[in-house]
């Protein structure tokens, strides 16, 4: 006879390696314990401020771009990137943001891509944060003012010139674009009309990129614009080995898969704080967790955060093993996300006045799920990605 663990109700462990457990743990132990990622979140959230030293720490533990192979980067399977992403968002996903747009969103498109030399430009430093080169934070720039759901509209240009390329346009609400090193920049090519990606560098003539100040979601991640007046890069900064929107895709399937396992992480977290106050908060003589609508709630959001798990889990694998065809990313981007803000606002309850309270973190979470549920494709998007396969018709048009 097993006994039933209510943290982990259908064993998703019992699915790990020892190596993708001890990844788990490393992540774990860095997000909760000691001086850390918990206790800096509430900080950080109160000012929007964004912490220069936690890029660097995840890199030394080699928490990013872990899927990479070589270039000083850990080169584990895709099960342990989702475990990663999952103990960050645990704490914030702001923080898992910081962390899959620098490893999904960045260095997969240049290690993907990338000529040689950009790989060895780039890779360490974006990385490994550990050696005296320094360090370099990145973002990746598709959405634009007037085309977010439909990149396919984007209005921002290359054009070839002597010696390089001239770039011209704008991008809107770009993750770490204010302290940003390396802007991935995805632009029209007017040679061709084909879309590539293009390396920018900060400090580059041309371009800006201020803050979206006063987020009501998110608030430890810095989102910002990006504004490019005849930006000129020379040849090394085109991506060579990327033609067309099917690139810039490319590196979504990769986050929206670490956004699956990362937002299942976020609900679990309101669900443990919102059973542990449940059990000791009292009315009519008796801890609220005893009455039956309170256990329900619970019950119904350890539900999906099980079912979640272990859908994240086998996309995984099929990632793993070649056999990942892109629209299981978006069932389980999809599922899990709309999941996870429904059920995180049902526990937020639970709190009664006290989920207005930011020190009780859950309601911190709701607000950011409603962002994970937004980004990389929203929620009915991602639906008409699945009816489109379902049925051959495509009704995004
Ligand atoms: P469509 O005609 O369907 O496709 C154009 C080309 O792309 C290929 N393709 C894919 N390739 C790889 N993976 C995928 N998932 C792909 N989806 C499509 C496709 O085969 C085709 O290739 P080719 O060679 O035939 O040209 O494209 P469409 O223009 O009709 O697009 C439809 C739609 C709605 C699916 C697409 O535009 C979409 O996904 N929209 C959502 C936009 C989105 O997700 N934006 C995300 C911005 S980045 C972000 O939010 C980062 S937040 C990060 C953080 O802070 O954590
Ligand atoms: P719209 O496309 O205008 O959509 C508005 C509404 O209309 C949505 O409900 C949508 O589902 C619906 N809709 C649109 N088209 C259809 C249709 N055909 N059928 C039915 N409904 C439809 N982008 C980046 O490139 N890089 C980043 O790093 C990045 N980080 C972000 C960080 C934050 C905090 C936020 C909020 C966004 C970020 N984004 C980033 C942008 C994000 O990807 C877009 O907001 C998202 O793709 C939706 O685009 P939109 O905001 O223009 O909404």
């Amino acid at each position: 006879h097993t006994k039933f663990n209510w943290e982990d109700p259908l064993d998703v462990q019992s699915l790990l390696s020892e190596e993708e457990m001890a990844i788990r743990d490393t992540a774990h132990e860095y997000c909760q314990a000691g001086e850390n990622l918990l206790p800096r979140v509430l900080e950080g959230w109160r000012t929007e401020t964004f912490n220069h030293d936690i890029l660097p720490e995840m890199g030394k533990l080699g928490l990013l771009g872990p899927t990479i192979q070589g270039y000083g980067c850990a080169g584990t399977n895709n099960v342990s990137y989702g475990l990663i992403a999952r103990e960050i968002e645990r704490v914030d996903s702001g923080y898992r943001s910081m962390a899959s747009v620098q490893s999904s969103l960045v260095m997969h498109p240049i290690n993907e891509f990338g000529s040689d030399a950009q790989k060895e430009k780039y890779l360490p430093r974006l990385g490994k944060y550990s050696d005296s080169k320094g360090e370099l934070i990145g973002c990746f720039g598709l959405t634009e003012p007037d085309h977010g759901s439909d990149p396919a509209g984007m209005e921002t240009t290359a054009e070839e010139v002597d010696g390089g390329f001239v770039i011209n346009g704008s991008k809107t609400w770009i993750s770490n674009a204010p302290v940003a090193d390396v802007f991935i920049i995805w632009a029209r090519c007017v040679w061709d009309q084909k879309v590539r990606g293009f390396i920018l560098e900060k400090g580059m003539k041309g371009l800006e990129a201020p803050p979206i100040k006063n987020k009501i979601a998110l608030r430890v991640s810095l989102t910002g614009s990006v504004f490019m007046d005849a930006v000129t890069v020379s040849h090394d900064q085109i991506l060579p080995k990327s033609l067309g929107l099917g690139s810039a895709f490319s590196c979504l399937n990769s986050a929206r898969y670490g956004i699956s396992w990362g937002v299942m992480g976020a609900l679990e977290d309101c669900i443990a704080r919102t059973l542990e106050y449940a059990l000791e908060r009292k009315q009519f003589q008796r801890p609220i967790a005893s009455f039956q609508l309170i256990q329900k709630k619970l019950v119904d959001a350890q539900t999906e955060v099980a079912l979640g798990l272990l859908a994240s889990h086998q996309v995984g694998r099929l990632k793993d093993s070649g056999k990942l065809a892109t629209e299981m990313v978006s069932m389980v981007k999809r599922n899990n996300c709309g999941k996870a803000l429904q059920q995180a606002r049902i526990v937020l309850d639970i709190l009664g006045g006290n989920a207005s309270a930011d020190e009780y973190h859950v309601g911190r979470h709701v607000a950011n799920l409603q962002v994970t549920n937004t980004y990389e494709g929203t929620h009915d998007i991602h639906a008409l990605i699945l009816g489109k396969a379902m049925t051959g018709i495509q009704a995004f048009a």
